[in-house]
């Protein structure tokens, strides 16, 4: 199948680097291991019906996953990765044409069967490092693409994360990338940058980043924020020694989100879009922004 998007069609993305209303991107996993059960999907039926949901909750875009990154997990091969996503994409596609699905993958083949079936956004967590070809199918089939911080992989990332500093650290590896994505005929004003919360970080450093999202803001190019329900937000919000799981970090992850929002983030990845998108609602007209 032919790449299904053309220049002309990149309009409807626009919104994703309009910094002045914020964007929602839905989590849409594929995979029995996500960490968090209520976003995950075991089968493409499953799948579907939680696409359906996310676009009722008013999601500007669905983020199809099929294998899980977070601490610790199993790498899946890319036939198993293409199996989870093609045929989902395809039945959300069919049944919904014009929406915006981004493709959450490090793989350029599972890239690359993804846009052949109807996604239109690059999601890669590994920032075009993982597969020497990603660049290359970014940019020939002309799609925004999301580039986001990780020290480590998956796989170790959690076993004991270091920085100088946090903030210039990931903002240095955010210039450099910009470099090499525009070096491979990525135009930087296709890049949306995210700051990878949870991905080789302490609770200080995904804390420090997200108090201090305008020093990265001001590279110019969109912040999408990622922090939904992740196990920071059941520390900061539980009342006692106890973290909270992540069944019970919906309200923290409210909280955080409006924050990462006033500090200047474009676009927030969550599980619950009702909740996020009437959370929003309000803050915009508090904003003058409704
Ligand atoms: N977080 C996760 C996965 N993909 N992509 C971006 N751009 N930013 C993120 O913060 C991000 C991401 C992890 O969350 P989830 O998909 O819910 O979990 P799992 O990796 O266990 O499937």
């Amino acid at each position: 199948m032919a790449a299904t998007r053309e220049p002309s069609q990149q309009a409807d993305l626009q919104f994703l680097f309009n910094t002045k209303r914020v964007w929602i991107m839905g989590v849409v996993n594929v995979t029995p291991d996500s960490f968090y059960a209520g976003g995950r999907s075991e089968d493409p039926v499953a799948a579907l019906k939680r696409a359906r949901a996310c676009l009722q909750g008013l999601a500007d875009v669905l983020d199809i996953g099929g294998e899980s990154t977070r601490p610790g997990a199993a790498e899946v091969s890319t036939d198993e990765e293409v199996r989870r996503t093609a045929a989902v994409i395809d039945a959300i596609h069919a049944e919904s044409p014009s929406a915006a699905i981004s493709i959450d993958t490090r793989k350029s083949q599972v890239a690359r069967q993804a846009f052949d079936h109807g996604a239109s956004i690059l999601n890669d967590i590994s920032a075009l490092r993982h597969d020497p070809a990603m660049a290359d199918v970014a940019a020939s089939y002309r799609v925004p693409v999301i580039l986001m911080h990780m020290q480590g992989t998956p796989q170790t990332m959690q076993q004991n994360p270091r920085y100088t500093d946090v903030v210039a650290d990931v903002k240095a590896f955010f210039e450099e990338r910009l470099q090499f994505a525009v070096s491979r005929g990525i135009p930087e004003d296709r890049i949306v940058l995210d700051p990878g919360i949870g991905f080789g970080k302490t609770l200080e450093h995904n804390v420090t980043l997200l108090k201090r999202l305008p020093e990265l803001a001001a590279l110019g190019r969109p912040l999408l924020v990622g922090l939904s329900r992740k196990s920071f937000l059941g520390t900061l919000s539980a009342a006692g020694a106890e973290p909270l799981p992540a069944e019970s970090r919906l309200e923290a992850t409210l909280a955080a989100n409006l924050w990462a929002v006033r500090q200047g983030a474009a676009g927030l990845r969550v599980h619950d879009v009702e909740a996020t998108r009437r959370a929003l609602r309000t803050w915009e007209h508090l904003d003058g922004r409704g």
